[in-house]
Parts: C-alpha cells; structure tokens; sequence
C-alpha cells in the first residue's frame, strides 16, 4: 500500500483544489457580510459583532499563518480527508466533496488540516484502495521497478484467410473489429460447467453496478450493455453523469466478464450474463486507484439507481468506515455485493477489505486445473464457523488466471488477479437472480452457496470457502 500512499498525497489534481480550499477559507473568514446587513442601520453593530465573535479567531489565524506559511508553502502533501464536523462554516471553507451522516469529505492541504486539528475538528484522512489484477502473473518483470501496472497482452487481430478471389465475391466486409482468441474462455466454460460452451446467456432485468474505473462504452460486445455510466473521480466535481471513460482498462476487463455480448455480429467475447443491464461508475483513477469516500457516494447511488448486484474488484488492508456505512445501506435495500478476496496470499487472513465485511461475498482466484492461486488472499474460514459466513472468511473461489476479457481499446487482453474472479461470481448472482424470493439478495446468496463445488482441501477452507460455484 506504500504506492497508493505516495499517489495519494503528491498528486498535483490534488494541490490544485486544496489550493482551492485555501481561498475559500479566507472568503469564509472575511468575506461573509452579506448586502442586506451592510446597508440596514445597524451595520456598525453587525460589524463590530461580527469583530467580537470573528477576533480570537482572526488573531489565531494571522499566528498560524503567520507560523505555518513556510511549512505550508515548501510541502507538497495534501490528500483526501473526512472532516467531522457538519457545520456550515467548515463546509464553506473547505468545500464538500461527499456530505455524509458525521461529516464531509474533501482535499485538503496539510495546512487546512492543521488549521482543523486548531479549532478541535476531527479530521482523518479516507482510506485508498487498489483495483486488483496480479502484476507477477502473464506479464514479464518490470524492466526498471517504477511500474507495477501490467503490460496487458493485446490479443492480435484476426487475419485474413480467404483468398483474394473469395474475399471479392463477399457481400459486404463489415467494419473491422478485434476479436477474441477464444469466444467462451477457459473460466467462462468453467462457470457454465460445459467445456463445448459456445454461448451464455441470462441476465434479462438485472442491474449490475460496477465500481471500477470505467468502461470504455463503445466496445462493441459492451456497447449495448451499458445503461449509466457515471464518473466520482473528477478532483473538481465529486459527480459527472454520462461520463466514465475507462483510460486504464480494468474496469472494461471486468465489465466483459459480467456482460460481454459478443456484439451484434456475434463475433465478439461472451460474459457470464450478457442480458445484464450495467452501471459503470468510475470510482477508480486511470492510476487504479480508489478513494473510500467516492466508492461509497457511488455504492449508495447504485443502490438508490436500483442496481442488484454491485461488483467490487478493488481492496485494501484498512477497513473504511465510509465503505462500511455504504454496505450497511445496500443491505438494508437488498442490494448484493462482490468483491475481490486481494492478491496478498497464500499467507492466512490476508484477505482485503471490502470482501472482508461479512456482507460482501469474497472471491478468491483459481487457476485453469482449478487450484487456488498462491497470490490469491486467504480468510480465516479454518478457525470460524464451518459453512457460516462470517467477517474475514473466503465465500468462493472463481476463475482469475489468464482470463480473456474485452479491452479499453475495443479489443481483448489476458489479465489474473481476484479482479477478474469477482466479477464471474457477480456475473452468476445476475444470471440466477431471485427476483421472486421476499428477500432476492439473501435468497441468490443461498443459492449460490448451493451451487458451489467443493475445491481441494475438504471443506470450508481459508482459499475457496464454499468452492466454485458454477452453472449446474
Ligand atoms: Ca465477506
Ligand atoms: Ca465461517
Ligand atoms: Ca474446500
């Protein structure tokens, strides 16, 4: 988590709205007295009120300032922070990102944060947290150690096999496309438990969040899925809707695994649901990383959007309490959440947070001789409850080595990681949702709990939990 940490508080988007946030607090300060109370006759009294309650204050700020200018102006540190308090003059001051019950969350400086911790305002930073494709596996080494992103591997385009003569008499050669190495990949066949697989299907009516970091939307096996599309990334505006363009391509890999429709000339990749209605929202920089206070505004959007099943491949060591009270919400509207178990294993109880909460189901990664993956994080099933889902515990293990997914480029990529192995198991939740059941989140949990195989070794097991879950 050293890199996030690093992203998090040298980023220049980030200087520039604190800086913001500076100007604002000086306009909270000097700049309140509206014109109705300078032109009434009692002006002299509202400004030397407005003196006496402001000059303490004034004193401490112009020390401060005074203080802390040199500190402030020579560091570069400024991050996202949740701000306790839901007083105006603070939201004025610092201006709101995200309002929640206890507090707000926006950028500040390491000045502004100081100057908050000086007037007893509890201010503590919002935790980052990665999206989670394996950087060891299907890539070379990095060359220099500066980057951990991926080298994805571009599947070549098809080329053409007719003959000039053939090819002259073809009707019309459609537009180019990409296309697949494989139309139904290794861990779709997998999950639809049928190695001759040559389509999916289902998924009709079902709303499927996805929290990444976008879609590029006009791949054509995704195109057609694609129902809102929404961007919390924006340092400037916390919500941009119709916008959610994926610069990275995680969140279009993952958008594939759930959805992909092969496209309209049926050339392309399937998804395990390719009926689903999704909703992208971009809650992950192009640098995959993901603040806690924009993953939880756009859970609990979805959830008021109507969405399902949400699909979380993104994690981190530290709980948030933002991400929490967001869960909380999608349960308490029936709402199903998926996450990726993280790639922190084989060690015990390296199991990331959101998949950690005993609400989100966690997915662990398996390989093609279905083996979970070293890398792919374990819980703490062998110590708790056998079959009962609790906090820390693995729920499913689910394809995520070498899966072939649809691009942000419109073509098609192999990535592993837990990333990939979520979005199979949210997939599933879309394709048997209990929409009839009282409780349909709880009921298409069960079920897919019933679905699941056991994996090696016997029983609920810190790696697979309750197995591989599959089309039966
Ligand atoms: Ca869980
Ligand atoms: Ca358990
Ligand atoms: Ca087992």
């Amino acid at each position: 988590m050293n890199i996030a940490k690093k992203l998090v508080f040298g980023s220049p988007a980030y200087q520039k709205t604190s800086q913001k946030g500076g100007f604002l607090i000086e306009r909270g300060l000097f700049g309140n007295s509206s014109p109705a109370s300078q032109s009434s006759g009692f002006w002299c009294e509202a400004i030397s009120s407005k003196i006496n309650r402001w000059a303490p204050l004034f004193i401490a700020l112009l020390v401060f300032v005074a203080l802390l200018l040199p500190f402030a102006s020579a560091s570069a540190d400024s991050g996202r922070y949740l701000v306790k308090s839901t007083k105006g003059f603070w939201k004025n001051a610092f201006g709101v990102r995200h309002a929640f019950g206890n507090g707000f969350s926006t950028d500040l400086s390491d000045f502004q944060v100081r100057l908050a911790k000086m007037f007893g305002i509890a201010v503590e930073p919002v935790t980052a947290l990665q999206i989670l494709p394996e950087d060891t596996i299907g890539s070379p080494p990095p060359s220099s150690g500066a980057t951990s992103v991926p080298e994805p591997t571009i599947i070549p385009t098809e080329t053409p096999t007719e003959t000039p003569a053939v090819k002259a008499k073809a009707a019309k050669p459609g537009p180019f496309r990409f296309v697949p190495s494989d139309q139904t990949p290794w861990g779709l066949e997998v999950i639809y438990n049928d190695p001759d697989l040559v389509f999916s299907s289902g998924g009709a009516g079902v709303n499927v969040a996805i929290l990444d970091t976008g879609v590029y939307s006009e791949h054509p096996d995704l195109t057609r899925r694609i129902s809102q599309c929404k961007d919390f990334t924006n340092p400037r505006t916390p919500v941009i809707d119709g916008k959610c363009e994926d610069k990275n391509g995680h969140g279009t890999h993952v958008a594939g695994i759930i959805a992909a429709d092969a496209g309209v000339d049926g050339r392309g990749i399937y998804g395990v649901a390719p009926r689903v209605s999704l909703f992208t929202y971009k809650v992950c920089g192009n640098n995959g990383l993901c603040y806690a206070d924009d993953i939880a505004a756009a859970l609990r959007l979805a959830v008021d959007q109507g969405a399902n099943i949400v699909n979380m491949s993104f994690g981190s060591d530290q709980e948030s309490n933002l991400i929490k009270g967001a869960i909380d919400y999608a349960v308490s509207k029936g709402v199903l959440t998926v996450a990726a178990a993280g790639n922190d294993g084989p060690f015990e109880d390296s199991i990331d947070y959101p998949g950690a909460s005993q609400a989100v189901i966690a997915v662990g990664a398996i390989n093609q001789p279905l083996t979970v993956t070293d890398w792919s994080s374990r819980g703490i099933n062998s110590i708790t409850e056998p079959w009962i889902v609790e906090h820390r515990d693995i729920e499913f293990a689910a394809p995520g080595e070498y899966v072939e997914s649809t691009w942000n480029n419109g073509g098609y990529v192999i990535l592993s990681g837990t990333s990939m192995a979520s979005p199979f198991v949210a997939g599933l939740a879309a394709k048997y949702w209990q929409s009839t059941a009282d409780d349909s989140m709880m009921a298409t949990r069960d079920f897919l709990h019933s679905l699941a195989t056991d994996l090696f070794p016997f029983g609920d097991d810190d790696a697979s939990g309750f197995g591989l879950p599959s089309v039966k």
